[in-house]
């Protein structure tokens, strides 16, 4: 006899350009989850708890000077230290929302000339994704919204090499997986645009396993 299986959690990352609405969204979806009793956590990337997340932190908001092979490594190592405790909810049927994942690791290290392919290295084998909703938007709108200019990347220049990168890291993903949502939108129209993708794939996820970022 076969007991069956119990149904796990959705890993759901939320990524973006900057501004583009990422923990807004995220926020609304952790909401319509616990309204239809979904059991669901937020994880944000990076974790500026833990103590790498302070170095990350010092490095993103003041001008401490890390090298960027050792800034780059620092951000996946950040996911390395709560991969564990995210595939453990997630086995334990909760779903896991998260607020930028290794597609930022990626295209930001890349937009300093680093490799693609070195950059997505370290974070090979991390919990993989079972959808990415990529919150695209236009760099002038994204600098009207609150904010801007605060932090280290957050210059025109950078954001644009982003974008791109951001679509060739997709194209690598999928249609399937990598889901490109216009942020353009009012809070309302993204966020049903949202739940209309997590919705399903909370229910499809049923008996697969988690799989690893490639
Ligand atoms: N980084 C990296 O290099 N490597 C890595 O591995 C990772 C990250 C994980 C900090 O990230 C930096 O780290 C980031 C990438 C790099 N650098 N940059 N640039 P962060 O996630 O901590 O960044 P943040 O400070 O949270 O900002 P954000 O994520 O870019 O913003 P957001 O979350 O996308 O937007 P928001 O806070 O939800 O909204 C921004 C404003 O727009 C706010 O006033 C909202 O009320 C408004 N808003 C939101 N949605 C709308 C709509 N639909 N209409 C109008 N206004 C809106
Ligand atoms: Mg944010």
């Amino acid at each position: 006899t076969s007991t069956p299986k119990k149904k796990r959690g959705a890993l759901i990352a939320i990524e973006g350009l900057d501004r583009a609405g990422k923990s807004t969204q995220c926020q609304l979806l952790m909401e319509r989850l616990a309204e239809r009793n979904i059991p669901a956590h937020l994880q944000k990337f990076p974790d500026r708890a833990t103590p790498i997340g302070k170095m990350i932190n010092a490095y993103l908001s003041t001008s401490a000077a890390l090298e960027d092979h050792t800034i780059h490594l620092l951000f996946s190592a950040n996911r390395w230290e709560l991969s564990a405790h995210i595939l453990q909810l997630l086995n334990d049927g909760v779903t896991v929302v998260l607020d930028r994942y290794v597609y930022s690791g990626i295209v930001f290290s890349a937009a300093k000339g680093l490799s693609l392919e070195y950059c997505r290295a370290p974070d090979v084998g991390l919990p993989g994704a079972d959808v990415v909703l990529f919150l695209d938007l236009d760099a002038e709108v994204a600098a009207q919204r609150g904010g801007f200019g605060g932090e280290r990347y957050e210059v025109q220049e950078v954001q644009g090499r982003v974008r791109g990168l951001f679509n060739v890291v997709g194209e690598r993903e999928g249609e399937g997986r990598w889901r490109v949502v216009d942020a353009g939108g009012s809070l309302e129209e993204v966020r049903e645009v949202v739940w209309g993708v997590v919705e399903k794939v909370v229910e499809e996820v049923g008996g697969k396993e988690v799989g690893r970022f490639e």
